[in-house]
């Protein structure tokens, strides 16, 4: 079934609401929560090619006829001649997107998420503070891109919830709940590719029909002056709908996850390993580098022990284009075990 994400006005009563009934639970669409917003009046080419256009950023450059983000390269540019390249239709299928230090403007100081400095006076013209929860607010990014590009079907590595605010043009957006994660073929550890993303494309119709025959596929338009929230975990593949497609991209981090029930779960995973037979196979040095290993992990765990999942994933490879599974990784692996 398909449905479309409920949109509700924002007002303190609708806050009320959120955390009763939206916060880790469901996908809403928060309209009129940004009046005020420079961002929402003046963003234009013009004002943002004038005020932050010589600002260096950097673009995916999406292989023909896909959108997957992991297999681009990167290509320079100003963020003037990046608007330029828009109004010509972006024929080079270019996507201004989750580069930290080319899209972030602004960043909450606990996390220290790198941002453009060229781009910080942005933050004059765009806040959420005041909302939510502001202390859950990771970063503020910028997404440009034209109608020709979108996102492949995945979830946020570091297990962050999502505010995004939609400034210029539309966005379409499918999510899907973590608990239909099995009806998407979500790729496996040892797959070789991203294991946040599923190969399944929900914008071939036949396929998203068929997946909405099985499970709930929830499916907004989002508009100028939009606030898209979705909870951790839930998978989501997004395309932009006009020229100019500008948005904002704000993680939330509001999972409550322990480091401890991180370190369960390796307890699990050594406990496994151990049980296995096999393992009595392996020299007592290699038994003595997995148990370096996982005790390092362990150690981390503990050190750190924090309270909120996103600090700890970032002790872990967050560049999309370095993830500790790439090809590369396992080829190295598989090199070195023969
Ligand atoms: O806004 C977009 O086009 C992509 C958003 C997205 O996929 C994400 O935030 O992870």
């Amino acid at each position: 079934m398909i449905i479309e994400i409920e949109k509700k006005i924002f007002s303190q009563a609708f806050r009320n609401c959120y955390f009763e009934s939206y916060r880790h639970q469901q996908p809403v669409i928060i309209q009129k929560a940004l009046n005020n917003s420079i961002a929402l009046e003046k963003w234009n080419v013009n004002y943002l090619s004038d005020k932050v256009g010589e600002a260096k950023i950097t673009l995916l450059k999406y292989q023909d006829g896909s959108n997957d983000f992991d297999k681009v390269s990167h290509k320079k540019s100003t963020l003037a001649d990046y608007l330029a390249n828009l109004l010509l239709g972006n024929p080079d299928r270019t996507y201004w997107f989750n580069i930290l230090d080319s899209g972030n403007f602004w960043c909450n100081e606990k996390y220290k998420v790198p941002i453009n400095e060229s781009l910080q006076v942005l933050q004059n013209d765009f806040d959420l503070k005041g909302l939510f929860i502001d202390q859950q607010l990771v970063y503020s990014q910028l997404v440009l891109g034209g109608n020709n590009v979108s996102t492949k079907l995945h979830f946020d590595w570091g297990g962050e919830a999502k505010l995004l605010t939609q400034i210029i043009g539309c966005k379409e957006v499918y999510l899907i709940h973590p608990d239909d994660i099995k009806a998407v073929a979500l790729n496996k550890i040892f797959d070789q590719v991203n294991i946040a993303s599923s190969p399944v494309d929900l914008w071939d119709e036949n396929v998203l029909q068929k997946l909405a025959s099985k499970i709930k596929v929830y499916h907004a338009i989002i508009e100028p002056g939009d606030i898209l929230y979705w909870p951790s975990y839930w998978m989501h593949s997004v395309r932009n709908i006009n020229d100019i497609t500008l948005a904002i991209n704000t993680p939330v981090d509001e999972l409550p996850l322990s480091s401890l029930f991180i370190r369960q779960c390796f307890t699990h995973l050594t406990c496994e390993l151990f049980n296995d037979k096999s393992l009595a196979e392996l020299s007592p040095q290699t038994m003595k580098t997995f148990q370096k290993s996982i005790h390092n992990i362990e150690e981390q765990l503990i050190n750190k022990a924090p309270s909120s999942l996103f600090q700890w994933s970032s002790e872990w490879p967050t560049d999309p284009f370095e993830p500790i599974y790439t090809q590369n990784h396992w080829n190295c692996t598989a090199a070195a075990n023969e």
